[in-house]
C-alpha cells in the first residue's frame, strides 16, 4: 500500500482488488492470485482477494505449493475504514477539565474524546458540559458565581465530569448504518475504535460527502449475483472470465477479457506469456490446480487445446507430474463423509435465471458416488427445504465423478414437468444418472435453459 501526503493528514491508498466470486472454487482464487501477480509484475497495485472459504480442494493446493490464501473480501460496501483519517487530539482522563478546554478550543473543537492508559475510549467531554457543572455547582441564579465556583468546576478531571455513554464506530461499521446514526443524533464528530477498542479517530458527518469508490477486477465470473455483495458501489476496472455474461452494468468503460476456454486461469497464464511475463513457482502451480480442477484433468467438454497447453507451461514452472497431483488434489477435495449434507450443497454452488426462472445448482465432486449416495433422501430434503426459503423454481445438485465421467443429478423442483423434460421421465424420483455429464456450464445450465423454453412454449 502507498502512502500519499495530504496536507497535513496521511491517506492510504487502497489497492485495487482481483477479486474471484462468492463461494470461490480453485479457479476463482488462483485465478486472483495470478492476475494480482501479473498486475504487479507491470507496476500496478494490486491485491488477491477472496468472497469467501477456500475449499477443500483449493486448501489442498495452497499447501501444496506453499502459498497464503488470498485476502477475505466478504464484502465492498463503504466501511468507516474507508474513509477515517486517522490522528485525532484526545485528553486523559486524569486531565482536568480546564487543560482540556484549552486543548478544545486550541482545536476548535466543541467536545473531545478521552482515551484512558491502554488507549481504549472511555468516554467525551465537551464544552457544553461545564454549563452543568456550574449548575450543579451554585443553582440555577441562587446565588453569584465566584471565581472560586469557577476554580473548583474546571480543576475537576475529566473523568469525572465527561459523558461515559458515547455513540461512536468501528472501523468495520458500514457507512450506510452510520449515516443513519449520524441523522438521528446530529452530533459534529463520532470517535471511531478498532477491534480491541482503542480510540483511532473522530468522524464527522463531512468525511461522508466524498467517499471514494474501491477499485475492483473481477475474475472467474462477471455476474452481481456471483459477486460480492456491494459491488454496485465499487468501480470495475476489468473482467477476466470465461462464463456466460450475465448483466452486470458499470458507470466506467472497462477492460474486458472474456474466452471461452475451461478456466480462468488458463486466460491468466496466457496474459503472463503474451507480456513475456511468468508467474512465480507457488502461483504457477495454483493457476495449473485451477486449470485441472475445471476441466476435470482435461476430461471436461469446456476443455480446449488452448487450457491443455497453458497447463504444460504451468507445470514445467510448478515441477510437478500433473496427472499424479491433479489425481490427489481431485481426491483431497471430494472427501466427502464427513461433511453436513446443507455444506456439501453449498460448496459450490450458484444461483442462475433462465428465462424468467430462478435455478439454483450445485456440483460436487466425489471418487466414490456410492458412498454419497447413501445420504440422497438427506440430501433431497435439504435442497427441499434451500428451494422454499430461497424462493426458487428448482434446486439442482450435481455428484460428478470424474473418473467414471458422469454425474448422478439430484434435483428438487416446485414444477416437476420441467424436471422431466430436464432429464426424460425421471419419474419424481429426485434423481438420475446422466452419463458424460461433467460440467455446470457447458451441459447443465444449457439442458436446464432448453427444458425452461420447451415448457413456457407448451404451457
Ligand atoms: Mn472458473
Amino acid at each position: 500500500m502507498s502512502i500519499k501526503q495530504m496536507g497535513e493528514e496521511e491517506i492510504l491508498t487502497r489497492p485495487i482488488y482481483v477479486l474471484g466470486h462468492r463461494n470461490p472454487d480453485t479457479d476463482s482464487i488462483a485465478a486472483a492470485l495470478g492476475y494480482a501477480e501479473l498486475k504487479q509484475q507491470t507496476g500496478d497495485d494490486a491485491v488477491a482477494a477472496r468472497a469467501g472459504k477456500p475449499n477443500p480442494e483449493t486448501q489442498f493446493a495452497l499447501e501444496t505449493f506453499e502459498v497464503e490464501p488470498p485476502i477475505l473480501i466478504a464484502s465492498l460496501r463503504p466501511r468507516v475504514r474507508d474513509v477515517v483519517r486517522y490522528g485525532l487530539v484526545a485528553a486523559a482522563p486524569e486531565a482536568s477539565f480546564s487543560q482540556a478546554a484549552r486543548l478544545m478550543r486550541e482545536n476548535r473543537l466543541k467536545a473531545m474524546p478521552v482515551r484512558d492508559e491502554e488507549g481504549r475510549l472511555a468516554g467525551i467531554v465537551s464544552i457544553a458540559d461545564v454549563m452543568e457543572l456550574y449548575i450543579d455547582a451554585v443553582g440555577l441564579g441562587d446565588r453569584a458565581v465566584t471565581a472560586d465556583d469557577v476554580r473548583a468546576v474546571l480543576e475537576r478531571p475529566v473523568a469525572e465530569v465527561m459523558r461515559r455513554e458515547v455513540v461512536h464506530f468501528t472501523l468495520d461499521d458500514p457507512l450506510q448504518d452510520v449515516r443513519q446514526v449520524m441523522a438521528q443524533t446530529k452530533h459534529r464528530s463520532y470517535p471511531v475504535v478498532d477491534e480491541a477498542g482503542r480510540l483511532v479517530a473522530l468522524l464527522s458527518p463531512s468525511d461522508l460527502t466524498d467517499v471514494p469508490q474501491q477499485k475492483v477486477i473481477l475474475i472467474d465470473h462477471n455476474s452481481p449475483e456471483e459477486a460480492v455483495p456491494g459491488i454496485e458501489e465499487a468501480e470495475v476496472l476489468e473482467i477476466i472470465d470465461h462464463h456466460r455474461l450475465a448483466g452486470l452494468q458499470t458507470a466506467s468503460p472497462l477492460f474486458i477479457r472474456m474466452e471461452p476456454v475451461g478456466s480462468s486461469s488458463t486466460i491468466v497464464t496466457t496474459m503472463f506469456l503474451e507480456r513475456g511475463l511468468k508467474p512465480s513457482r507457488g502461483h504457477a502451480g495454483m493457476l495449473l490446480s485451477a486449470i485441472l480442477s475445471d476441466t476435470l484433468l482435461f476430461k471436461s467438454p469446456t476443455c480446449t487445446l488452448q487450457d491443455r497447453a497453458m497447463a504444460e507451461v504451468l507445470w514445467e514452472i510448478a515441477g510437478v507430474d500433473w496427472k499424479v497431483y491433479g489425481l490427489a488434489m481431485l481426491r483431497a477435495g471430494s472427501s466427502l463423509r464427513d461433511k453436513p449434507v446443507g455444506e456439501l450443497i453449498t460448496l459450490d454452488y450458484k444461483v442462475f435465471r433462465l428465462d424468467g426462472r430462478r435455478v439454483g445448482v450445485g456440483q460436487i465432486n466425489t471418487m466414490d458416488l456410492q458412498e454419497t449416495l447413501e445420504r440422497r433422501g438427506e440430501f433431497l430434503e435439504e435442497m427441499e427445504r434451500r428451494r422454499e426459503a430461497d424462493g426458487l423454481d428448482a434446486v439442482l445438485l450435481m455428484v460428478t465423478d470424474p473418473i467414471e465421467e458422469g454425474s448422478e443429478v439430484l434435483y428438487t423442483s416446485a414444477d416437476p414437468q420441467l424436471m422431466d423434460v430436464a432429464f426424460g421421465r425421471a419419474e419424481a424420483a429426485g434423481s438420475v444418472f446422466v452419463p458424460g455429464m461433467v460440467s455446470r456450464k457447458k451441459q447443465m445450465i444449457p439442458l436446464l435453459t432448453r427444458a425452461v423454453s420447451a415448457v413456457a412454449g407448451a404451457a
